[in-house]
């Protein structure tokens, strides 16, 4: 059928048959992408990745500024049906490397806190609030907020994490440095979703990925920064967190 309309086409309108056959491949290019959206929407779903959304409170227009209660139980220790110990309160919190995210953080009980990041794997132990915080620290305290009593306070941060190792997804601890037993949890770090900086994550940053399908860094299509969990391959993990966060912006 291709073929006659194609030929026919070429009798009569050579011209007009090279712009046929593009519009096909553009066609057939579109289908594919939409198909493998549609494969990435369902891992998406059965992989069970949170947008940073699902753990804070209230739900935020974008995934770069969250709040967090301060309570001695535990990060948002009373938000509804949350105690301390279960997985609602001392959420993981997912952000994207190179973009800054802000933290509001409110003070929610009888004590003082303060909000701080620290290097990945930092024992609880060794937690403070008279550390020194640098982002030039490789092993202790990135960043803290002031301190939060009957006040609010935020604190911004822009992540360097996850390197192009190859190692997997990037990691940052954050606590109270008063109550760093309960106050206590991490965050995870990807790589940037809006690989053309657009503002916003668009079908350009997922067709990018999805261009970079099965690369490896000896392809020839291989592009780091599409391998958005760092894992040394773009597969459809990379592509479903790209659909993710579609629309979003970053
Ligand atoms: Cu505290």
């Amino acid at each position: 059928m291709q073929s006659s309309r194609e030929g026919f086409v070429r009798r009569t309108f050579r011209g007009k048959a090279l712009i046929l056959i593009r519009c096909e491949e553009y066609s057939l290019k579109t289908a594919s992408l939409l198909v493998v959206l549609l494969i990435a929407g369902t891992l998406t779903a059965n992989f069970g990745l949170q947008k940073v959304g699902a753990v804070i409170r209230p739900a935020a227009s974008s995934p770069l500024a969250f709040t967090l209660l301060a309570n001695i139980e535990g990060w948002n220790a009373t938000v509804s049906g949350c105690t301390s110990g279960t997985p609602n309160c001392d959420p993981t919190i997912t952000q994207f490397r190179g973009v800054p995210f802000a933290a509001t953080i409110k003070w929610g009980d009888c004590c003082t806190h303060d909000f701080a990041i620290y290097t990945a794997g930092f024992a609880t132990t060794g937690v403070d609030p008279t550390n020194v915080c640098s982002t030039a620290n490789t092993n202790g305290c990135l960043a803290a907020s002031n301190t939060v009593f009957q006040s609010t306070t935020t604190l911004s941060f822009n992540a360097t994490v996850p390197k192009d190792d190859f190692t997997g997804l990037g990691s940052y601890e954050y606590f109270c440095q008063f109550h760093p037993t309960s106050m206590h949890g991490k965050f995870t770090l990807y790589k940037n979703p809006d690989l053309a900086k657009a503002g916003t994550v668009n079908i350009v940053d997922v067709a990018t990925v999805a261009f970079s399908f099965a690369a490896t860094p000896t392809s020839s299509n291989w592009n780091a920064a599409a391998d958005l969990n760092n894992d040394g391959k773009v597969d459809i993990l990379d592509v479903a967190l790209d659909a993710f966060y579609f629309g979003q912006p970053i």
